[in-house]
């Protein structure tokens, strides 16, 4: 592949989110920005506003860009942030779902509705019910359910709940103790709500034993993303303070998933974020980095990657 530079080399852009359709790209990007807020471990510094679309029709092509296509000004219920968002089609309706601070600070998820891949979307008056923590990815399973996959530790907010219900505290287990796992829910026809109650995503060792939150290279912190390689679901996430991408294998949207491996070492700046996706017969993995920022780990560039399995459909670690 010859590998086109950073893809939108005028704007820092992160955490993509990218699907075909109508045979071409789409990516919908995180839009990051410099807010003036000082760094903290609660990511207070990522407050952005917008999300703009892109779209390519050939991976060593041109970019384009559509715009604003979501201003949180016009989101009835927010209060700040607007983080890594994800979009899916179903019955001539695109869905745009985005993690996004309510006025109490608590996050939640919402969506808004388009009728073309490139939007604009139009949020709903509220977020989802029952919804919390951030970074939602959808999968379409193909058969006609959706399943949402979100959650995220520390400013994500996923440590502040257990079995769905918001404690007092937050608390983040350690060492030996059970990692805590990214959730799952299946979507309401309508894909405007939770069908069900979110359930967790089991992630398993080789042995079969569940990780641990002292496991911090492997155990789950943000970042989801689902694909499907030779009928076997592929979840593959953050490990956030360990700035990993990794990988983990399952037969059914549900999981339980299996370890695999890592996907991308950590790359300049703190977070790391990315999307997978088949196009034109190659895989790509999209992800950012903050090479042209100089390092300021909440200004992201978006790039892309080759993707290669090997013949037992493990994913090699891209260099990039
Ligand atoms: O962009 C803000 C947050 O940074 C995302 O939601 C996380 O996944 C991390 O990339």
């Amino acid at each position: 592949m010859k590998k086109p530079a950073y893809l939108v080399p005028d704007d820092y852009m992160a955490d993509p989110a990218v699907h075909v359709f109508d045979g071409k790209l789409f990516i919908y990007p995180s839009h990051d920005r410099e807010s003036g807020i000082p760094e903290n471990d609660n990511g207070d510094h990522f407050d952005m506003r917008d999300y703009h679309v892109f779209s390519m029709e050939d991976i060593e092509g041109g970019i384009t860009d559509y715009g604003v296509v979501l201003d949180v000004k016009n989101i009835p219920w927010a209060g700040r942030q607007l983080w890594d968002c994800d979009v899916a089609y179903r019955n001539g309706k695109y869905y745009m779902y985005f993690p996004l601070k309510d006025k109490t600070d608590i996050f939640r998820i919402g969506v808004a509705v388009g009728d073309n891949p490139e939007g604009p979307f139009i949020p709903e008056s509220n977020p989802i019910k029952g919804s919390y923590s951030i970074d939602p990815a959808v999968l379409d399973n193909g058969d006609g359910n959706f399943y949402m996959y979100f959650g995220g530790l520390w400013g994500g907010q996923l440590q502040r709940y257990r079995n769905n219900k918001a404690q007092e505290h937050g608390i983040l287990p350690t060492g030996s103790e059970l990692a805590l796992c990214p959730k799952i829910v299946r979507l309401r026809e309508d894909m405007l709500e939770f069908a069900e109650e979110p359930r967790d995503l089991v992630l398993l060792d080789s042995t079969g034993k569940p990780l641990t939150a002292g496991d911090t290279e492997r155990r789950f912190f943000e970042a989801s993303w689902v694909h499907t390689y030779n009928g076997r679901y592929y979840f593959s996430y953050s490990t956030g303070d360990t700035h990993l991408l990794c990988y983990a294998t399952g037969d059914n949207p549900y999981g339980p998933f299996t370890y695999q491996g890592v996907i991308l070492k950590p790359v300049v700046g703190w977070t790391t974020h990315h999307a997978i996706v088949e196009f034109k017969g190659k895989w790509y993995l999209f992800h950012h980095d903050c090479v042209p920022s100089g390092g300021i780990t909440w200004l992201r560039s978006l790039k892309v990657a080759e993707l290669k399995y090997d013949a037992d459909g493990k994913i090699e670690t891209v260099n990039d």
